[in-house]
């Protein structure tokens, strides 16, 4: 096994890296940039790097600061995480030119999964039921035309290099198809700079699930069953639940088959998820995830796997600790996101500084951030500050949990998107287990009562009216006042957050 390891990211999922790491004995170094310096990864870890530059491209994006970075402390692998580069066959390629381990999948899996005609066709091969269309790049319109009336109405035109939902179009007639054609294309060449678009079956009212799958380097592979995903709004998810309330135990093993079938096509290693769209009891595969995913704590609770251990081992070349026929899904889990969003500016991400933290908790409840007291949220890093999850016995103990704890819990200074996952909790719809990826477009997110405005109001104007004290006191009675009523005030409303939580033996 590794003694050492680089986790190129930052927030949540760092944590989560981690946290194993540290339980099997493996020293972790965070990479940060200047303004993470606080940050809860790096006082986690067992030694931090501050990357150069203040942009993305400078820091956690940068291959090169990276490379070095794992070389000046020589660490022996690379943890990339999910998003920035976890899914850069180019970045993998270069992690394993460098004598590095990559933490991840072959990058030439990453690179067929990453490119969706390249995939389309793989599955092709394979035997794996994609969503009835084309496996060519369509190369005009004229063609595009003659496709779509052999596909059948509607259609979806659909970038090669997309996926996560970007520079999809939906067509329902022949007419509709030029427009749509040429403003996919050109935005599927300013997205992406590859204007490669294909046609498929436009499927009405589907569902997203999806099969965690973990192979290792001696021929095993499992599948850890399903996930569903279909509470999101523009693609960005808010809640998920394992196992699928929509999947019976029949097609969750035709599924898991299938999910087995693709990856291993593609000479799969690590941990992967495999997307399917199911609509009116058939299912189709979708994309391959080539990366950990955010949601992957519902699949842990379920099925008792750890699966970061499990890409750790696999990484270092040992094999998996179990086969299928150790696994089964036991109770129910649920995740909320929890972004910083405000429900009244039409989800948009919003900023601020954390001031309060209250942490759920009680059995069954998991919380994963790297949120923390003074913590400032800005436009720069993605809006998902952590992870709330529950596990129960059942279905509808799950959802009372869920409610329970999102109850339980406070975020102030930013809204977040815990009011809306409530509101989707106690929904007759949600509850019946019968929505699908639509369920968030018709829903009205209600705003936080009058009563909650009137007190925030009121908190603003107690806060502006201590800032404008402090000034005018100047600083020695900002430390005689102000700060030790902080103090006091966090010791039983929020999380101790600050410096004196100490830095787990990391430089802080
Ligand atoms: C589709 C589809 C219906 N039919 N393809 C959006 C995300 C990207 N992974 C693919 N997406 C979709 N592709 C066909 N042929 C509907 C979606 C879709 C969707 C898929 C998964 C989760 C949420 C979604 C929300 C809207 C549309």
């Amino acid at each position: 096994m590794f003694q050492r390891i680089l986790i190129a990211n930052r927030g949540e999922i760092a944590l989560r890296v981690i946290r194993t790491a540290r339980e099997m004995g493996i020293e972790c170094v965070a990479v940060h940039s200047a303004d993470d310096t606080k940050a809860l990864h790096v006082r986690m870890a067992h030694r931090a790097i501050c990357l150069p530059g203040s942009t993305l491209a400078e820091n956690y994006l940068c291959p090169e600061a990276l490379l070095e970075a794992a070389r000046v402390s020589g660490a022996e692998a690379i943890h990339p995480g999910y998003g920035f580069l976890s899914e850069n066959a180019d970045f993998a390629r270069a992690v394993v030119e460098a004598g590095l381990v990559w933490i991840g999948p072959p990058p030439e899996a990453i690179a067929v999964m990453g490119d969706k005609i390249e995939s389309r066709r793989a599955m092709g091969v394979a035997k794996v039921a994609c969503v009835p269309g084309m496996t060519d790049p369509v190369a005009d319109l004229a063609e595009a035309l003659s496709a779509a009336e052999g596909i059948g109405y509607p259609i979806a035109i659909k970038a090669a290099a997309g996926g996560g939902g970007k520079g999809i179009r939906i067509v329902r007639e022949p007419g509709d198809l030029e427009s749509a054609f040429r403003a996919a294309s050109g935005e599927a060449l300013s997205a992406f700079g590859d204007g490669r678009l294909y046609l498929e079956r436009y499927l009405d009212q589907p569902r997203h699930v999806e099969i965690q799958v973990l192979f290792d380097q001696h021929g095993n592979g499992v599948h850890l069953f399903d996930r569903e995903c279909s509470i999101q709004r523009r693609h960005q998810k808010l809640l998920e639940e394992a196992p699928s309330p929509a999947v019976d135990a029949a097609t969750r093993e035709a599924m898991g088959a299938v999910a087995l079938q693709a990856a291993a096509h593609v000479n799969y290693q690590g941990a992967g998820t495999v997307e399917f769209l199911w609509a009116k009891g058939e299912f189709f595969f979708l994309e391959m995830n080539t990366r950990i995913q955010v949601e992957h704590p519902i699949t842990e609770m379920i099925t008792g796997v750890d699966l970061v251990r499990q890409q750790l081992l696999v990484a270092a070349g040992e094999k998996l600790e179990f086969s299928q026929s150790d696994l089964s899904v036991t109770g129910h889990s649920i995740e909320v996101r929890i972004n910083a969003e405000d429900a009244l500016m039409n989800f948009q991400p919003c900023t601020g500084v954390l001031q309060n933290l209250r942490a759920p908790g009680g059995p069954g409840v998991r919380l994963d951030t790297g949120m923390y007291r003074g913590m400032e949220v800005g436009p720069m890093y993605d809006p998902m500050l952590g992870k709330l999850v529950v596990w129960a016995a059942d279905r509808p103990q799950a959802i009372e949990r869920m409610i329970r704890a999102i109850q339980e819990m406070n975020v102030g200074g930013v809204s977040t998107s815990l009011p809306a996952a409530l509101q989707v909790l106690e929904h007759e719809r949600f509850r019946s287990g019968d929505y699908d990826t639509h369920f968030l477009e018709g829903l009205t997110i209600k705003p936080p009562s009058k009563w909650l405005h009137l007190v925030a109001a009121a908190a603003a104007i107690h806060r502006h009216d201590l800032a404008r004290r402090k000034a005018l006191a100047g600083p020695s009675a900002e430390r005689a006042g102000w700060v030790a009523r902080g103090r006091n005030q966090n010791a039983d409303r929020g999380i101790q957050a600050s410096r004196s939580t100490g830095n787990f033996g990391g430089q802080a």
